[in-house]
């Protein structure tokens, strides 16, 4: 975007594929060349000191001290910077992460439950609707703690460790952890969040590039730590439906949400609807 993506690019940073993802790199671009230039400053002056006070010359203390005002400009000048930094572009930044969530209907919702050492992802299926959740049916089966009594959950996506979203439309996440403290970073997405036992967090963004991008875990959270990853892929809208529908397929045919008491035989007179005419 700018001439000076040279220190994000050197540091190892991928490239940006969310809509807000270029605001997040100027910030990071400068906070790096400002630091470079502090970095440069305060390394010259240090050697200077250490060249014109060296004892063969002999230094003799001076009661009078420091009479320029230089420094005092100089550190001003710093906490200025600093401050523009913090009140003008970051917390404007943030504040537009956390207040401006896109319309529920114009976005997709997923829900996202870490968990030693993976991550599980949530979404309504073709009716549009998230089954109920609760604490008491979570099973190694059952991640997400769908009810297996709720007919809005039959037809949800429940996958691990792989995401797919279309691209160009924001996505909302609503976070949450199986066990510990981890934290939900999409690099490529320039977003990261916690995820909090008992807690739900939303976090949102856009993708503006399809593509295979790495999920990762941003919180220290056991030794299986580094290997909790897992896979975003940004689909163009017909690859998604694609998707969805083979996911939907897929979840039809292992009949629908795993749960801990799969008796809803008697209640559900679909047998695999056959409309062949020919019988
Ligand atoms: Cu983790």
């Amino acid at each position: 975007m700018s001439s000076l993506a040279l220190i994000n690019e050197f540091l190892g940073q991928p490239p940006n594929a969310s809509s807000h993802g270029y605001q997040i790199d100027h910030i990071l671009e400068f906070c790096h060349w400002f630091m470079g230039a502090l970095f440069l400053g305060w390394s010259a002056f240090f050697i200077f000191v250490l060249i014109r006070f060296r004892k063969s010359r002999r230094p003799v203390a001076d009661h009078a001290g420091v009479t320029s005002g230089i420094s005092t400009h100089l550190e001003f000048s710093v906490v200025l910077i600093e401050a523009v930094l913090l009140l003008g572009f970051a917390i404007p930044l943030w504040a537009k992460r956390v207040n401006q969530f896109p319309p529920g209907k114009e976005a997709l919702v997923v829900h996202v439950a870490g968990q030693q050492f993976s991550w599980n992802f949530h979404l309504p299926g073709p009716d549009g609707q998230f089954g109920r959740r609760g604490v008491g049916f979570v099973s190694n089966s059952n991640p997400m703690g769908l009810d297996p009594n709720d007919p809005a959950g039959k037809d949800d996506i429940v996958t691990l460790g792989e995401l797919h979203v279309p691209v160009n439309r924001p996505v909302i996440i609503e976070l949450s952890s199986r066990d510990v403290i981890h934290d939900f970073f999409l690099p490529d997405m320039r977003i990261a969040a916690d995820a909090i036992p008992g807690s739900r967090i939303p976090m949102w963004f856009t993708p503006i590039k399809t593509g295979t991008y790495e999920v990762i875990c941003g919180q220290l959270c056991g030794l299986g730590h580094s290997g909790m990853k897992g896979t975003l892929v940004v689909d163009t809208p017909a690859d998604y439906q694609a998707w969805l529908k083979e996911r939907a397929e897929l979840a039809g045919s292992q009949g629908a949400p795993p749960a801990g008491a799969p008796k809803a035989e008697d209640k559900s007179p679909q047998p695999a609807a056959s409309p062949s005419p020919n019988g």
